[in-house]
């Protein structure tokens, strides 16, 4: 079984950020504490995605957390990250595990619970479920209700992180669901101080008892 703490995962966004801004800015947010990396990039060439993969890699290794790249096996398996987050359009997640094999990590996006027990069957080691408030990052996706998360939770016997607008000051609707984490972008990526943004996720995370 591959061990994931997921309490405080960060998905990064480069947009508007020149790589030193961004690369800094994912040091700062692992100094902040964040537990579970994923990198996100949707307008880059291979070439370009595994470039800035193998530095983001490396920083990750420094802080011993585990690098998560989104939507690409290939590139997953090309800088060996430790593993790769699929979603509705991505790989079926029973592929991305059979080509990332047992020791890597295979996370899944899921909104229902049908969805949610498809992507557990087919072996994903966490689920990633959201929409919970609506979003500024660019996504597609709709929202889905706390009352499906908590469902979810149920429902599968891996992880499951809540995603989708949270920031520190409306994660209390989370607090007696049985999450293993949060997944954030803006809250950490957007922050004036990506560390402090972190800490104080957590700080508040850790109060409300959520994980
Ligand atoms: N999937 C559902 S919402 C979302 C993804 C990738 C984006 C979350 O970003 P933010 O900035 O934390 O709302
Ligand atoms: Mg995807």
């Amino acid at each position: 079984m591959r061990k994931i703490d997921s309490s405080l995962y960060f998905i990064t966004d480069s947009t508007n950020y020149g790589e030193e801004e961004f690369l800094y800015r994912v040091e700062q947010a692992l100094k902040g504490g964040v537990t579970l990396l994923q990198l996100r990039e949707k307008d880059k060439s291979t070439r370009e995605y595994i470039a800035l993969a193998e530095k983001v890699h490396a920083i990750a290794k420094r802080y011993n957390v585990p690098l998560i790249i989104d939507d690409r096996v290939d590139v997953a398996l090309a800088i060996d990250a430790e593993g790769v987050h699929v979603g509705a359009s991505d790989m079926p997640v029973f592929m991305a595990r059979k080509l990332m094999g047992e020791n890597k990590i295979v996370g899944a996006t899921a909104k229902t619970v049908p969805w949610a027990k498809e992507a557990y069957e087919q072996g994903a080691d966490y689920l990633g479920v959201g929409a919970i408030y609506p979003t500024t990052t660019k996504v597609k996706t709709v929202q889905t209700s706390t009352d499906t998360l908590r469902d979810i939770c149920s429902a599968v016997q891996i992880p499951v992180n809540a995603i989708g607008g949270l920031n520190k000051d409306n994660i209390d609707v989370l607090a007696d669901i049985p999450i293993a984490g949060i997944c954030v972008v803006s809250a950490i990526m957007k922050a004036e101080e990506p560390k402090m943004a972190a800490e104080r996720l957590k700080a508040r995370a850790q109060k409300l008892g959520l994980f």
